[in-house]
């Protein structure tokens, strides 16, 4: 190993009074989704619980709200809630291998020692590159002076790309996947070994996708940031399906790990919403699989520059194998610690006339169940402004399953890239719908029967875009309970909880 030779910290422009006083006022910059103080945010890496405390690196430009120059931002948590900013994890190096960007990785414990496995990037290289950690904090980090620890790679394969890493150890070797495609072919997940994370052997192919199929989800022509991982009784193969032309996502696919291959039985989209991308994931010390992903922004470019800040992490998910075999998804309890002012109801018929709330905080929680009754479209529209010029209308469609939010009349200012998304949301026979929304200023955040997940942002214009509003469509339904919380972490505002109309 060697220390880094950037040791004397490398300048970054301030982030100085007045733009943190610009940041402050932004009424679109979500408060307790975990964000850096300023600047770029992009991928979830290095996710480690390292005595006792969740440490969350992040792919970040401390030189401006835009994606450049990639350094590994750095923040830690005892509680999954709370997050303390900590100094830039990684940083590249002039002249060395990641010179030109610290891109995505993991961390793994290395019989006490906490070790990166991370993608150095210099001109068209994207290669396999190390660093540990003997701090406590996990603060200073040297890089292996062997970096990069994969010189090329395997060269009888046509390559779109490769890059990002997923590393486990099992019966006493190294194991990684590296994401990559096969030209004209798919994506991919590359596998090696390794006896002590430095030298690597390239096996095979976990797992080859088809550019061409599309059930249950189009993979793409690249996979970024595969994971692969043991969950219940079945292996979990999470991918970021990239291309050069639609919008990307992350697939999951759900099967048997078997003979050092991945055989997937059930798949799909990992949040339908289309701003989660990337996601990584960890074991804690509680055996709970947890995952956070990049909540990217809708807005342009420019406008993001402008801001200052880009990007927002998702809320802590843990992770299941449901009944059926796919994946579940629920935020984790300890967000539970945010809620502040409580507001309740009960028993509320719902059918074509609205029931409207007023003044939901910008930073809520809302859990809200609901019986099908003879209705056909459940509505809840949020974000929603006095004359519902602005709202955000999440809808439950009970013949087609699935849950879906429209945003076609979020903003004034900002017309979404996609304006519709929709996934399934299978409900058995009889079960009540049951939403737990997280508001947090641009970012939506939607869990469906602690089982379905989906993300959007959000940018309404008007300062009133507070309501909360709800019908049901083609009969009645009945909402059995509902509580909002205030999340603001001021558990003593004076402000009044949401109220309803009556
Ligand atoms: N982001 C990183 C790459 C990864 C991509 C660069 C996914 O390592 O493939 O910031 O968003």
């Amino acid at each position: 190993m060697t220390a880094d030779p950037t040791a004397s910290p490398p300048q970054f422009p301030p982030i100085d009074d007045a733009l943190r006083a610009r940041l402050a006022a932004d009424v679109h910059r979500p408060r307790y989704h975990f964000l850096p103080e300023a600047n770029w945010l992009n991928d979830p890496n290095g996710l480690i619980q390292w005595q006792g405390l969740y440490h969350l690196f992040y792919q970040y430009n401390p030189h401006g709200a835009f994606h450049g120059t990639i350094h590994w931002g750095h923040a830690v948590s005892a509680d999954l809630v709370h997050w303390e900013h900590l100094p830039i994890g990684l940083h590249p190096t002039p002249g060395g291998p990641d010179q030109d960007g610290c891109w995505s990785g993991c961390a793994v414990d290395d019989d006490g020692v906490a070790t990166l496995i991370y993608t150095g990037v210099r001109g068209p290289d994207q290669l396999a590159c190390v660093a540990r950690s003997t701090d406590d904090r996990l603060i200073a980090w040297e890089k292996y002076v062997g970096n990069p620890v994969i010189a090329a790679p395997p060269p009888d394969l046509d390559l779109v790309a490769y890059r990002d890493h997923s590393v486990w150890r099992e019966d006493g070797v190294w194991y990684q996947v590296i994401g990559a495609g096969i030209r004209g072919v798919g994506g991919t997940a590359l596998l090696y070994r390794s006896p002590d994370l430095l030298q690597w052997e390239y096996m095979h192919p976990v797992l080859v996708g088809d550019i061409k199929a599309t059930d249950p989800v189009w993979t793409g022509e690249m996979w970024e940031c595969p994971d692969l991982f043991q969950l219940d009784d079945r292996h979990v193969l999470m991918v970021a399906a990239w291309n050069d032309h639609r919008l990307h996502y992350s697939a999951y696919m759900v099967g048997e790990f078997e003979d050092l291959r991945f055989k997937p039985q059930h798949g799909g989209i990992t949040d339908p919403g289309d701003s989660f991308y990337a996601p990584q994931t960890m074991r804690d010390d509680q055996g709970r699989r947890l995952m956070w992903g990049w909540l990217r922004e809708d807005w342009s470019g420019d406008h993001q520059r402008e801001a200052g800040w880009s990007g927002a992490m998702s809320l802590p998910r843990e992770l299941f194998i449901r009944p059926d075999g796919h994946l579940g998804q629920r935020p984790v309890p300890e967000l539970q610690m945010l809620r502040g002012i409580q507001m309740s109801d009960t028993n509320i018929v719902l059918g074509d006339e609205p029931v409207r709330w007023i003044a939901v905080d910008e930073a809520s929680e809302i859990i809200v169940e609901i019986e099908l009754g003879d209705a056909t479209y459940i509505d809840l529209d949020v974000r929603c402004s006095e004359d519902d010029e602005e709202r955000t209308r999440i809808t439950f469609d009970r013949a087609a399953q699935t849950l879906g939010v429209d945003r076609t009349r979020a903003s004034l200012l900002h017309a979404p890239v996609m304006p519709l998304t929709v996934g399934p949301h299978p409900l058995a026979e009889g079960e009540t719908l049951r939403l737990q929304i997280f508001l947090d200023h641009s970012v939506i955040e939607i869990f469906g029967n602690e089982r379905t997940a989906h993300a959007v942002r959000v940018y309404p214009a008007r300062r009133d875009s507070l309501d909360l509003v709800a019908h049901a469509r083609g009969g009645h339904a009945r909402i059995v309970q509902i509580d909002m919380w205030d999340l603001d972490s001021q558990p003593q505002r004076d402000s009044l909880a949401a109220t309803r109309v009556e």
